[in-house]
């Protein structure tokens, strides 16, 4: 997979892909990410990337020029399968849309800043909007590297079997179930006994049990969208 990620602020997006899955998945080159400084693509004299509002007030918005000739350039050396603007009020990032997203090729994201994108944009540039919750950042740029880590980790061979997606919360409609590790009794606190049994059918029987039970206590609804 290639993700095309555009900005006016790509230093927020160098941590997210220089460490852990992230970087692993890059080096084994499974996934390549490109991040694209907006400002770049600019042709005005100060390489801006924001203008006032036609109308006044609002803030400042994104003007179409330099997403434009970033997205033309981007399109004349592959095909992208989705054009993704991140905004608040896109649609709702689920796993479902993770699982799809991770099956595609080349995606571009766009991150959003200021009071948002000249509408154009969104008219004629953009594939799809997505959102990560109802809440507002300031900006796209960390919704993008949530976006991207819950689609890269879905691609086969960036998770090893132990951490592969299949024993996800959410990748079978329900919450994982508890986990322990040593030591097997701290200050009195107990791992139950079953995870000790070495038994494996039960402890596979409990840990389906208690994701059910998880599931109705703490997010009844989950997968029934
Ligand atoms: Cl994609 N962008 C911004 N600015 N805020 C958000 C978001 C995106 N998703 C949730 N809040």
């Amino acid at each position: 997979m290639r993700l095309d990620i555009l900005t006016c602020l790509p230093k927020l997006l160098e941590s997210p892909f220089s460490d852990s899955i992230l970087k692993r998945a890059q080096d084994k080159k499974l996934v390549e990410v490109v991040v694209h400084d907006l400002r770049s693509y600019s042709t005005t004299k100060h390489r801006t990337t924001d203008d006032y509002a036609f109308g006044g007030g609002a803030g400042m918005v994104m003007t179409i020029e330099p997403i434009d000739r970033c997205i033309s350039v981007l399109k004349e050396q592959r095909t992208y399968h989705e054009i993704i603007y991140m905004s608040p009020d896109g649609e709702l990032l689920n796993q479902s849309l993770a699982n799809q997203l991770s099956l595609k090729e080349n995606l571009i994201l766009l991150c959003g800043h200021y009071k948002g994108v000249d509408e154009r944009v969104r008219e004629h540039l953009i594939t799809r909007e997505v959102s990560i919750g109802d809440y507002v950042l300031s900006g796209g740029e960390l919704a993008a590297a949530v976006l991207a880590d819950s689609i890269i980790r879905l691609i086969p061979g960036v998770l090893s079997d132990e951490t592969s997606a299949l024993t996800d919360s959410f990748q079978d409609g329900l919450v994982a179930p508890p986990v322990y590790t040593r030591p097997a009794e701290y200050k009195g606190w107990k791992v139950p006994e079953v995870l000790l049994s070495g038994h494996e059918a039960k402890i596979n029987e409990w840990r389906h049990d208690q994701s059910l039970e998880r599931t109705k206590k703490r997010r009844p609804g989950l997968g029934m969208v």
